[in-house]
């Protein structure tokens, strides 16, 4: 039964002549490279927050979508109505996956428990059209920030009944999430941070941040859910601080408090270049720890400081991120989850698509090109022989844990001065990109 996309047909791989807006150009999902298809390398998840529940507003004005299908109102047959538009769209588009909050897919009542009933109406609804398109859960996640009574955090706030009502609602979440056969589960520290610190006392916050987190490991182990977890780094926005700042910071976050056997990183491009850091350096400190699970795709702009989750359309971006998600192994449960937004100028319905569409082009370009590049040979051979002074000698020795100071010193001693250092070719290496872009 199709309703609202009606004039909309499923789009369709037309190649790079069409000039189609509502085709693909480079997204063919039965295309091989590197021995898979698109579709099993990229991954691709729509988010139900900001593609179904973003309205447009700004700290200036109110929203601007038009969204014909939502009544505006909070009633459940409204979130039950806007639950199946939104399976119409992503089917449409071709994802294969979708992302949610509790929050964003039902309403909060009254209580705990006539919100977590609500839920429930809600999560038979997706657990329908998951089953009739065949769209699958990539992770699920419970809004832990939107309340007031998160003002002060949610794991990290000084009100241990907050602490008490998050842990709740993580439990249904991911009872839900288990439900409907999800791929992960992400937590992302919403408000888990400070505004001042004349007010914290950070180290009880980071320990009651870990119990926290063992408390899920310890009750996903109980109901036998599979799912991977996730840990979102951002350094800030909402609070001026928040405790998983970046990669390196959930990573040492993780280990101080034995939870790095549990979670893998979630990496998100806007949150990267908000810490200060570029997306490839984000991706590389994860991938290097073993850590890369998944990926929310998106970008900043570059004149702008907030994070203002654009769709991802720069081939160089996408290139350098699927350049690191192939060198470390693809994806397994993660994948390319669209954390982006329509422009507030961008109101109509038909923006929804061309956003997607465009995302999604931009990331095949970039599969393609980075795949082109590892075939080359040129860029990693470039490296493995910026590195060959450790494949033997006194490299190999010190590596091998097999030369201590005294036989370092020996070894110069006897050299008189270290072997002479060769260019790094930084612009060579950018040009020689550029070749295939
Ligand atoms: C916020 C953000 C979240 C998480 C899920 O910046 O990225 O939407 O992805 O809670
Ligand atoms: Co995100």
């Amino acid at each position: 039964m199709e309703t609202v996309f009606k004039n909309i047909s499923k789009i369709k791989y037309e190649g790079p002549k069409s000039r189609n807006p509502l085709a693909f150009k480079h997204y063919n999902p039965v295309e091989i490279v590197e021995d898979k298809t698109l579709r099993d390398h990229l991954r691709f998840s729509v988010v139900y927050w900001h593609t179904f529940r973003g309205t447009g507003s700004d700290p200036f004005g109110v929203g601007t979508a038009i969204r014909p299908w939502d009544d505006g109102s909070n009633s459940v047959a409204n979130a039950e109505n806007r639950a199946r538009v939104a399976f119409e769209f992503i089917e449409k588009l071709g994802a294969p996956f979708y992302a949610f909050h509790d929050r964003d897919v039902a309403p909060e009542g009254k209580t705990l428990r006539e919100t977590n009933k609500n839920l429930d109406a809600v999560v038979k609804v997706l657990k329908e059209e998951q089953k009739h398109t065949g769209i699958k859960l990539l992770w699920g996640t419970a809004n832990l920030f939107t309340h007031p009574r998160f003002v002060h955090g949610a794991a990290t706030s000084c009100n241990a009944d907050v602490f008490a009502f998050a842990a709740a609602q993580v439990k249904k979440a991911l009872e839900v999430t288990h439900e409907l056969g999800g791929a992960g589960y992400t937590f992302w520290g919403g408000r888990e941070g400070y505004s001042t610190l004349l007010n914290t006392n950070m180290k009880r916050e980071l320990d009651h941040l870990a119990r926290f987190l063992h408390l899920a490991v310890d009750y996903k182990k109980q109901i036998g859910f599979k799912g991977q977890f996730y840990i979102e780094p951002k350094p800030k926005e909402p609070t001026k601080h928040q405790y998983d700042s970046d990669a390196a910071a959930c990573l040492n976050f993780l280990r101080e408090y034995d939870l790095l056997d549990d979670f893998k990183l979630n990496i998100e491009t806007n949150h990267a270049t908000l810490a200060g850091h570029t997306m490839q350096h984000e991706l590389e400190v994860a991938g290097a720890a073993g850590a890369l699970g998944s990926i929310d795709a998106n970008t900043g702009d570059e004149l702008v400081g907030w994070d203002t989750d654009q769709f991802p359309t720069s081939v160089y971006l996408t290139t350098q991120t699927m350049l690191a998600i192939l060198k470390y192994g693809g994806f397994t449960t993660g994948g390319l989850n669209f954390d982006a937004k329509v422009r507030r100028e961008s109101f109509e319905p038909v923006d929804l698509f061309h956003a997607h569409i465009g995302g999604m082009d931009a990331f095949a370009r970039g599969l393609k090109i980075a795949a082109a590049i590892r075939k080359d040979g040129r860029l990693a051979k470039f490296v493995e022989q910026r590195y060959a002074s450790w494949d033997s000698g006194i490299g190999a020795k010190i590596e091998a844990g097999k030369a201590g100071l005294v036989e370092l010193e020996s070894y110069l001693l006897k050299q008189g001065e270290a072997a002479p250092n060769v260019s790094g070719r930084q612009e060579f290496l950018e040009n020689l990109i550029n070749e295939f872009i």
